[in-house]
């Protein structure tokens, strides 16, 4: 049984995203984030950065902090969604780690600085946001003649997905990238996205391309 401490927002669905996917039972255990409750003692100890998402697995007792880390570590434990050995491992891990270091960081700063901040810092508005088209433009290039990001479903995907379903937030328009919006509402489809999405509470449906 593994203990889920999440709360609505692209870090945390993918870790319960990949719960549903795999198929292995959790408790979850929301941590609201606008309420401080990353900060609370009893979850520093579990995730010492002080952000969500975090697991303890309690088969063994170990806690994990780091979204990259949880899908690897859940991925392995079930033998799900990555490749045991040689280069299809390592090409998922390459763009789960490109999510890792890019995508998400990077799209974090759009939504802090278009979404929340607007006005505050025309520099950065426009710093983030030609970004994220690049990075749109990159990962519609990986899925040219491709139905996952690797090929096959994997973590990469779970990694990404999140990420993009916020591209409301960040004023990209799903057309102008047609490889993003075929992948984005394939994977929308799942039954475990569905409810992964969902947790730890319903906020609405997810967003879908015009
Ligand atoms: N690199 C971390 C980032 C986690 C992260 O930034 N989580 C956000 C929510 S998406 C958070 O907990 N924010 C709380 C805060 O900023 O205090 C991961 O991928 O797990």
């Amino acid at each position: 049984m593994i203990d889920l401490y999440t709360w609505t927002t692209p870090n945390g669905r993918k870790a319960s995203i990949m719960l549903e996917e795999i198929g292995l039972p959790y408790t979850v255990h929301p941590i609201d984030i606008s309420k401080d409750e990353q900060f609370a003692p009893a979850f520093l100890k579990i995730a010492p950065n002080n952000r969500i998402p975090a697991i303890v697995d309690n088969d063994n007792g170990m806690a994990l902090m780091e979204s990259g880390a949880i899908l690897i570590y859940l991925a392995d434990k079930t033998g799900k969604l990555l490749a045991k050995s040689g280069e299809d491992r390592y090409k998922a891990i390459e763009w789960t780690m490109w999510q890792m270091g890019g995508l998400g960081p990077m799209l974090g700063q759009v939504h802090h600085f278009v979404k929340y901040n607007p006005g505050k810092s025309a520099y950065a508005e426009e710093r983030f946001s030609k970004e994220a088209l690049r990075l749109y433009k990159v990962l519609n290039t990986q899925l040219e003649g491709k139905d996952f990001i690797c090929g096959d479903y994997s973590i990469a995907d779970i990694a990404c997905w999140p990420w993009v379903s916020r591209f409301e937030w960040q004023a990209v328009d799903l057309n102008q990238f047609p490889n993003v919006k075929r992948w984005y509402t394939t994977i929308a489809a799942r039954p475990a996205v569905q409810k992964g999405y969902k947790v730890p509470k319903d906020m609405g449906p997810i967003p879908m391309p015009a």
